[in-house]
């Protein structure tokens, strides 16, 4: 495939730009490509600055599950920024968006909007340590809650895709709070309470662990972390940056019925623009200041065109089939690793509503270090194969594909018959 201009681009890129992008897994590093670069993007299909089209289960990492361009959020952002782009001054669409997820989310009553998921997590966790007086926190090994530095041990996601265990930059005082436990394993979980108990502020899970690859949670663990939190008086943090109305309307607190104290969120909520939140129970959240004393501010947080955005996408999503999606998607994976397996290669898959992520091994995958048995190697050559054939996945082992209501029959099709033509 002639990817000239992407590498002009690139090429250009890397003189202004450190690695050439602006978030380290989109380089290609890891699998040996150049990146691509993107024109353009509408509903399920995104194009290159090669003119080449592509069926896309990136999704933007997660944001648009309404596909790209969607016209009713394109309308709202474009009607909105007749009005003006930030004001620097509370707007109405702030508590209409505020309100939706509060409605939506059980555990929240009240919520804060910020810039990116990163924000959100740092933030939730300085109001956990504010309210609980500790300052341990607990994450799970390969688990992603952005670039804040307590956060930068053992992570998922860019970290986990370049084997960075750490990161110079962050004080070992600093990480020497975070404490380390397997998912799904509620005996490590046990134990480490039954250790740090008084000292823990804060449990930090992504309810399903999204920046490892997609791992679903097994049955009764995020019950009994909710147990666990709950009897030693550490809040229970659900990142659902990545779940939140993507497994469902109510997300994955929702969906498995196990009600977080403070959730973080992003991505959906922004309808594509940037955007975070945490949320919780008002005891909680009016600790934030102005009600309280816990600082976090934002020139451009409740931005009026992300706002606009979230509201326009959340509107589509309270009606939306997401067991029809759900469906089609567990279809689709099935008979693509039907197809790869009949191939001679050892495939496991993991899957929920519309995201999946083939592991490329024999042994079933419940927590990172099952994560890494499987093969870099093999997931290198399927994605350089798909993509030399106009499928976009993410350029890790360590993401989870992406699919939206955009994505069609014809499009599932395309990409089975495209996996029909891989050689390994
Ligand atoms: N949480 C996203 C990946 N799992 C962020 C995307 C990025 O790192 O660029």
């Amino acid at each position: 495939m002639n990817i000239e201009k992407s590498k002009n681009l690139f090429d250009r890129a890397c003189k202004t730009i450190p690695g050439g992008v602006n978030s380290p897994v989109r380089a290609c590093k890891n699998v040996h490509c150049d990146p691509l670069f993107i024109a353009s993007a509408k509903g399920s299909h995104i194009q290159t600055v090669d003119g080449k089209d592509f069926i896309d289960f990136i999704g933007s990492w997660g944001p648009m599950l309404l596909g790209h361009a969607h016209e009713e959020v394109h309308k709202a952002i474009c009607e909105a920024s007749l009005r003006g782009t930030s004001y620097g001054a509370p707007c109405e669409a702030e508590v209409i968006l505020a309100e939706k997820v509060c409605f939506a989310l059980p555990s929240c009553d009240m919520v804060r909007m910020v810039n990116s998921g990163t924000e959100a997590t740092m933030s939730a966790l300085r109001l956990a340590r504010a309210v609980t007086g500790k300052n341990k926190l607990v994450k799970i090994i390969g688990g992603y809650h952005g670039h804040g530095d307590a956060f930068l041990a053992s992570a998922g996601s860019g970290l986990a895709t370049f084997s960075i265990p750490g990161t110079p930059g962050v004080p070992q005082s600093t990480v020497q709070d975070t404490l380390l436990v397997p998912y799904n394993d509620l005996e490590a979980a046990k134990a480490i309470f039954e250790k740090h108990g008084d000292d823990i502020a804060a449990f930090f899970v992504e309810p399903c662990a999204g920046n490892m690859g997609l791992v679903l949670p097994l049955d009764g663990y995020l019950q009994g972390l909710r147990e666990l939190c709950t009897k030693y008086g550490a809040l229970l943090v659900f990142d659902e940056v990545i779940t939140g109305f993507r497994v469902s309307y109510q997300g994955a607190q929702g969906r498995f019925n196990v009600i977080p104290d403070l959730t973080t969120m992003g991505k959906i909520i922004g309808g594509g623009l940037p955007v975070g939140a945490y949320g919780g129970k008002s005891e909680y959240m009016s600790r934030i200041a102005p009600a309280g004393d816990v600082y976090q501010a934002g020139t451009l947080s409740g931005n009026p065109l992300a706002m606009v955005a979230g509201i326009a996408t959340l509107n589509i999503l309270e009606k939306a089939d997401y067991k029809g999606l759900e469906a089609r998607v567990l279809a689709f994976v099935k008979e693509l690793v039907g197809i790869l397996q009949s191939k001679g290669l050892d495939v496991q898959y993991q899957h929920i509503a519309s995201m999946f992520t083939l592991f490329f091994t024999d042994k079933p995958v419940h927590n990172f270090a099952d994560v890494e048995k499987a093969s870099v190697a093999i997931f290198e050559s399927f994605y350089k194969q798909m993509r030399e054939m106009g499928i976009f996945l993410s350029p890790s082992a360590f993401e989870t594909a992406m699919v939206s209501f955009a994505h069609t029959d014809d499009d599932f099709n395309k990409t089975l018959d495209v996996a029909k033509q891989l050689k390994f």
